[in-house]
């Protein structure tokens, strides 16, 4: 019991470390060049996914209805809201912003023109 609490205190330090030192590289700035990346949280944080390419992609399910802020290189991309039929935003190519109020997780897939 003391050991599995030991071992669980151990892994809360490394995960919170971790962090800490996401924090302080966190933002646009880590979206691939060349990606338009998504990201779940403000200013370009929390967890991130890459679109692969051009075209239409289906969010995974971890950041569907949960992207709030958006990264494009060269790219520009359209949100759209697949139970409303709604293209809910529009992000031009080289770009770093928060999603409006009206865009904020509300997009289940998105669209890079290419
Ligand atoms: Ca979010």
């Amino acid at each position: 019991m003391r050991r599995a609490l030991a071992i669980g205190l151990a892994l809360a330090f490394v995960v919170g470390g971790n962090a800490a030192a996401h924090a302080a590289v966190a933002g646009y700035e880590t979206c691939p060049a060349g990606k338009v990346c998504v990201y779940e949280r403000w200013h370009g944080t929390g967890p991130r996914w890459d679109v692969p390419g051009c075209g239409w992609w289906e969010l995974p399910s971890w950041i569907r209805n949960e992207v709030s802020s958006v990264r494009t290189h060269g790219n520009a991309m359209s949100l759209l809201d697949v139970a409303n039929g709604e293209i809910v935003g529009r992000v031009r190519a080289h770009t770093a912003t928060n999603l409006a109020s009206w865009e904020n997780e509300r997009a289940d897939k998105v669209h890079v023109e290419c």
